[in-house]
């Protein structure tokens, strides 16, 4: 019993520097795409865990050429995609990336998606430095 305990307490010790991250990511998944299509969207819920308003101001990953932050504008009745410059988290918010709102946008997909893949993606800060993410890709049909 004791020893359990121990060893959890090792892990809590050792994860530690995770949970004080500033920033974390969770629920992040990419979207199959039909196998013609050469872009997908990319999901997730990011959490500003610091006192002060964190900015990224780009994304990447290993399958695109060309990773952008966009969002959903409704004008004339049609729904369309924007590009977004930077997207900030105020302190201690938290955004939903999801589909119909703000979202990655995997441009130029190097090879066809498969349900089950994990993708790389990064987020890019503007201090240069990149959070990075395993995203599973899911068949939303
Ligand atoms: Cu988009």
């Amino acid at each position: 019993m004791k020893k359990t305990y121990l060893l959890l307490l090792a892990a809590c010790l050792y994860a530690q520097p995770l949970l004080a991250a500033d920033i974390t990511v969770d629920k992040a998944w990419v979207r199959l795409s039909p196998p013609v299509a050469d872009s997908t969207a990319a999901y997730a819920t990011i959490h500003n865990n610091s006192n002060t308003a964190i900015t990224l101001t780009g994304a990447a990953s290993n399958i695109a050429k060309k990773t952008e932050l966009h969002s959903m504008d409704m004008s004339k009745g049609t729904m369309r995609m924007v590009k977004l410059d930077t997207i900030t988290l105020a302190a201690h918010d938290t955004i939903t990336l999801a589909p119909g709102k703000q979202h990655l946008m995997l441009m130029g997909l190097k090879h066809p998606l498969h349900a089950g893949d994990n993708v790389e993606l990064r987020l890019i800060r503007a201090n240069g430095t990149a959070i990075v993410i395993q995203a599973p890709v899911r068949d939303m049909r």
